[in-house]
């Protein structure tokens, strides 16, 4: 399936792995990009050094492209803008900011840049600033999310800038890959269905609270924080919102959130883990090969778009 996107990163399906901090390590990564979609090693709060491991062991297993998404608000987001030149990675992702400072030095080693925005302005922004392409990230989305919803968001940027735009935020079949084209993407973003692989290695409870999760099971937290974050409906979730109502403190929130995301990517953790996740977890039904995911969403769309 040719888009665009297919012959921007030299991949044979329009579908980007999401960049989920502390769950898109090189496995996951490389088996996306072995089955013909874009594989991302997500670098979130990580140390630069260990992301550079993380791309040997991708490199390791599969010699077809993939990418680092590198998180803005990190602290380690400068060292590791470095690393991935040093590196040569073939494209970058950005999240949670505006990458304009990296850009010249990405675009000068020669690696594509695909940063997720979340509205029009930026969107602008970033192509004045030589981003490949965006992602228009819907907040349907899981993790830190911006405000607008994909089906409004992504019409109105492919409108506004000329360069490929990903759709993300509750795509996770045919039909959400067959809107996406309709609404004007060339290609998709998908993390959600994505923690149902079975080469995504989150602990056994996170998937199975992915696979029984409802339409109306995840829940937003930290709104008033101005970093909003989605994740699945959980005792200490909704204790999190709650105390959020409530009027807790800036202080009491970090306290209480502080390493939530490892907790549960890592540890599954239920009693303290944020465990992220989009509001498209309700269609999602089994544990399944990375490949059998791609080959399933676009064998439908290819039906549904009559391509
Ligand atoms: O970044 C994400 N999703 C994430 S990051 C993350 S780690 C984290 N945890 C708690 C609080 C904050 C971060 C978990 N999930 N998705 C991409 C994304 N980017 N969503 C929204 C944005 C975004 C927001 C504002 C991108 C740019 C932006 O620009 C503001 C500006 O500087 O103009």
């Amino acid at each position: 399936m040719k888009t665009k996107i297919t012959e921007l990163l030299n991949i044979e399906y329009p579908i980007l792995q999401g960049g989920m901090a502390w769950i898109s390590e090189h496995g996951l990564a490389a088996a996306v990009s072995e089955a013909g979609g874009a594989g991302i090693i997500a670098g979130g709060n990580a140390p630069a050094e260990i992301i550079r491991e993380e791309i040997k062991k991708a490199r390791a297993l599969t010699d077809k492209p993939f990418g680092v998404n590198i998180m803005l608000m990190s602290p380690n987001a400068e060292e590791l803008a470095r690393v991935v030149i040093e590196e040569r990675v073939a494209f970058v992702t950005t999240g949670a900011g505006n990458p304009g400072k990296f850009m010249d030095g990405w675009k000068a080693a020669g690696i594509k840049v695909i940063p997720v925005i979340p509205g029009v302005a930026l969107a602008r922004r970033m192509e004045r600033s030589g981003a490949d392409a965006v992602i228009a990230e819907g907040t349907e989305s899981g993790g830190h999310i911006g405000e607008n919803t994909t089906m409004c968001l992504v019409p109105q940027v492919a409108d506004a800038v000329s360069i490929p735009v990903i759709a993300a935020g509750g795509i996770a079949d045919g039909r959400g890959v067959a809107a996406s084209f309709m609404l004007g993407a060339e290609g998709v973003q998908v993390g959600t269905r994505f923690l149902a692989a079975e080469e995504c290695r989150i602990p056994a409870n996170f998937k199975e609270l992915v696979v029984k999760a409802k339409d109306t099971d995840t829940i937003v937290t930290g709104k008033f924080t101005g970093h909003p974050c989605r994740c699945i409906k959980t005792k200490f979730s909704r204790a999190l919102v709650q105390r959020e109502k409530d009027g807790i403190t800036p202080e009491e929130f970090e306290n209480m959130t502080v390493g939530a995301l490892k907790k549960a990517a890592v540890d599954g953790n239920i009693e303290e883990g944020s465990f992220l996740c989009g509001s498209i977890a309700g269609m999602i039904e089994k544990v399944q090969p990375a490949a059998e995911i791609i080959d399933e969403m676009f064998k439908r769309a290819r039906e549904l778009l009559k391509i």
